[in-house]
């Protein structure tokens, strides 16, 4: 797979949790491998190459694996061994570095969240959480990886995950100048002048740690255009469009797309279990005979209250539905420990029963929203709904997209943002929308309960062609294929 290199993978979250031993529920202690395909595609790189994980401790669990080693060897309830490094940042700056920087001011800016006449709010406070929290937390993270880095008798080869961790790079490659660093953003770029709204030192510092690597990976092509676009209009550094490369300090930044992608194999394996065929049989109790999905982290860039909105439009124009369709609405809930995210969830639950009232009878409910975290009903739903609605406001790649129509045994339809990332391969095969017109969902939301057998079959059967040839191994096989052609790794 890769040379005699020393793969260090440097993320956020280490790959496993350790859940607790709960007496009252009568359950031991397990180490659990983390959900989804990244996990699982940069489990398999770690390993086959014995790869390093560097994470942030984020809690007390995080911190008694911390205790265990270090770098620890851990090893998962379902067999998977890993080694972890966790660096260990003061709990006050590890909440102003994921809390305050992170989620929500780059998720927001990264997503067009904010409601700019209002929001956000540049001020000391930002500056101080900033310093001391992000530029905190990376430069522990980053001495952690030079440390490892030093340490290692082959020579190193970092792959840094996402958006929390935009100074990596840079402050690795200032201690460590031949360092092969790729860096890997999972959420959307958006266009330059969205990130006016940082500062110029903040803004420019989250570019100029990216550019620390020698490939800058992201979701789209449209993410990297507008990358390169940001180099040029907002740092005025010379851009090539053509080759894809950014000139910084002396040196060539590549910057392809990678779309992630999901284990299909793995997948389908679970989605056979018997843990989702239970969750299938309580699913059929109450299954209406037409149904309409939705799964996803109760997040504000997912478009949940649009999507009921719709669904509202939707059956105020066709009462012969009435009765025989139903909206579930499976939802994780996520941090809730900032403001706008408890706001939110509220308004999503308000807007629902405000839905039910206006039109229950005899027995019919017209939305069912249901708040937990099991990925087998996911699945079991997966495998269930007629439409899947998937409309983000603005979405790096999003997997439950790829998952839904892979696991659907029904031919169901996907209604599909043109703002997901997932639209660039899947888009010509679902029923696209524009996230923020109601009309337009509610139609489509229609022509997919409406549509004939055939052409279901036609456009499921294509997602799913692309989804398989392009899974979550193609995903790694295509960054390692660049670093070998372009790096010469
Ligand atoms: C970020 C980016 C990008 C579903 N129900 C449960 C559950 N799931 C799984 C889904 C899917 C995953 O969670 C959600 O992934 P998404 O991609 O849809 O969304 P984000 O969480 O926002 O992910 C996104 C992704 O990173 C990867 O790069 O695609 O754009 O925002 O796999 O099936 N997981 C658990 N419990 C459930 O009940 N644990």
């Amino acid at each position: 797979m890769l040379g005699d290199v020393q793969p260090i993978v440097v993320a956020n979250r280490a790959p496993l949790t350790l859940e607790l031993a709960d007496a009252y529920r009568n359950t031991p202690e397990r180490l659990v491998r983390g959900a989804g395909g990244l996990v699982t595609a940069l489990s398999s790189l770690a390993a086959s190459t014995r790869a390093l994980w560097v994470a942030v401790a984020r809690d007390d669990p995080d911190r008694i694996l911390a205790a265990r080693g270090d770098p620890a060897e851990l090893v998962t309830d379902d067999g998977t061994s890993y080694r972890v490094a966790f660096v260990q940042p003061r709990p006050d700056s590890y909440e102003l570095y994921y809390n305050t920087i992170s989620n929500p001011l780059l998720w927001f800016i990264q997503h067009y969240l904010w409601d700019l006449a209002r929001e956000p709010i540049v001020d000391t406070a930002t500056r101080h959480a900033w310093q001391e929290g992000y530029v905190r937390v990376n430069q522990l993270v980053a001495d952690r990886v030079v440390a490892e880095a030093k340490a290692s008798s082959q020579p190193p080869l970092v792959f840094v995950q996402d958006y929390q961790l935009y100074c990596v790079p840079g402050m690795v490659r200032a201690q460590l100048p031949d360092v092969r660093i790729q860096h890997f953003v999972h959420i959307p770029w958006p266009t330059p002048m969205s990130w006016t709204v940082l500062p110029k030192q903040i803004r420019d510092a989250i570019v100029q740690g990216l550019l620390g690597a020698d490939l800058v990976g992201f979701q789209t092509r449209r993410d990297v255009r507008n990358f390169l676009l940001t180099c040029e209009e907002n740092l005025g550094l010379t851009v090539d469009f053509r080759e894809r490369t950014v000139f910084f300090e002396g040196r060539v930044v590549w910057v392809r797309n990678y779309p992630i992608s999901v284990d299909v194999g793995g997948l389908l394996q679970q989605a056979e279990g018997e843990d989702v065929r239970i969750e299938e049989e309580r699913l059929l109790t109450w299954r209406p005979e037409k149904l309409i999905l939705r799964v996803d982290r109760t997040d504000l860039s997912k478009n949940i209250v649009r999507g009921f909105l719709a669904y509202e439009r939707m059956l105020e124009d066709h009462h012969e539905l009435h009765g025989a369709v139903q909206f579930w609405a499976y939802l994780q809930p996520s941090r809730q420990d900032i403001d706008d995210y408890r706001a939110y969830l509220g308004s999503v639950l308000s807007v629902a029963a405000g839905i039910n009232r206006k039109f229950s009878s005899g027995g019919w409910t017209p939305i069912r929203v249901e708040i937990d975290d099991v990925m087998a009903r996911a699945l079991a739903g997966y495998r269930q709904f007629d439409v899947l609605l998937v409309n983000p406001i603005y979405d790096g790649m999003n997997l439950v997209a790829k998952e839904g129509v892979l696991c659907n045994r029904r031919d169901g339809v996907m209604v599909l943002s043109e703002n997901a990332g997932s639209h660039e391969e899947l888009g010509d095969f679902a029923l696209t929308v524009n996230p923020f017109d109601i009309d337009e969902t509610a139609e489509a939301l229609y022509l997919g309960l409406m549509m004939d057998a055939p052409q279901k079959r036609a456009r499921a059967e294509r997602i799913c062609e692309t989804v398989r040839s392009a899974d979550i191994n193609r995903w790694i096989a295509l960054q390692l294929q660049d670093l070998r052609d372009l790096l010469k790794v």
